[in-house]
């Protein structure tokens, strides 16, 4: 099982799309657990690519490829973590905050909410605070979802949290903040809901919010 994983790991870090989902489809068929492919699998190689970026030993190109070879590995799993014929519990918006294109984080409290019954709206990445508003409006969403993975970009968080909080729906939706720079004392100081480290805790803290 663990040269699987690792073989997961290691295509992804070249940015074999194919072979890693190939080799996800693989791990399943062995009865991996999926949290299990995702966590020692994919999100392995997703953490070598990211310290060898951080040290300049890869650059764009590389972490490209790789990021859509954890997508591509991700999709696999996804009708396995979001169970068929559930019935949706309520609706939530997400996005990636304005200037960020970031998407694997995103795209996991995505999948993660979904397996949970939550009907999800996918604004994308590089989205703008507004927007949040008009979707969440639009799709009579009860939760916003915004990540953000740079320091320059978490500041962004504040314009959607203000957006909404002084919008007709501030007492109707509940807004959650999550990825990598962001801490709950930024949660705090912005007057976000939520904060949430990972993508597990966001669905659980999600469904809360939705009873
Ligand atoms: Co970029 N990047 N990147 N990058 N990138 C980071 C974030 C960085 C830490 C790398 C580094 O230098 N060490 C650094 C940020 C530094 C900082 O701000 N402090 C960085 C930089 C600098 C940049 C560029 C500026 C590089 C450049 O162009 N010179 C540029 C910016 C582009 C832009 O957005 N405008 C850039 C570009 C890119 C790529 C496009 C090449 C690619 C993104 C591809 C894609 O997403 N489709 C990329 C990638 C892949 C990374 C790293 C390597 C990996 C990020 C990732 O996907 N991690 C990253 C280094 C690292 O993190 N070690 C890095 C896996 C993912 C599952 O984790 O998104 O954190 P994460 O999600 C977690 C939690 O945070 C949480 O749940 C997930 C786990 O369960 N979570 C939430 C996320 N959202 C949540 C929301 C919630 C709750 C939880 O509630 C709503």
């Amino acid at each position: 099982m663990s040269d699987l994983l690792n073989q997961i790991s290691l295509n992804l870090q070249n940015g074999k799309s194919k072979v890693v989902a190939e080799l996800v489809t693989r791990a399943l068929e062995e009865n991996i657990p999926p949290q299990t492919i995702l966590d020692d699998g994919l999100l392995a190689g997703m953490s070598v690519i990211g310290g060898k970026f951080k040290n300049n030993e890869v650059f764009v190109p590389e972490v490209l490829v790789a990021a859509r070879a954890m997508n591509k590995g991700a999709e696999v799993l996804k009708p396995v973590l979001t169970a068929a014929g559930i019935k949706a519990k309520g609706t939530a918006v997400i996005g990636t905050v304005a200037g960020d294109l970031h998407d694997i984080g995103k795209n996991l409290v995505k999948m993660m909410m979904e397996g949970h019954g939550i009907n999800m709206i996918d604004l994308g990445v590089d989205v703008p605070a507004n927007r949040f508003l008009e979707a969440a409006i639009e799709n009579n969403a009860s939760i916003i979802c915004c990540s953000a993975l740079l320091t320059t970009t978490m500041v962004e968080m504040k314009n959607v949290v203000d957006t909404i909080k002084s919008s007709d729906i501030a007492d109707k939706v509940t807004v959650m903040i999550g990825g990598a720079p962001v801490t709950q004392a930024f949660c705090d100081q912005i007057g976000a809901d939520c904060y949430t480290p990972d993508a597990a805790t966001a669905a659980e803290a999600a469904m809360q919010f939705i009873a």
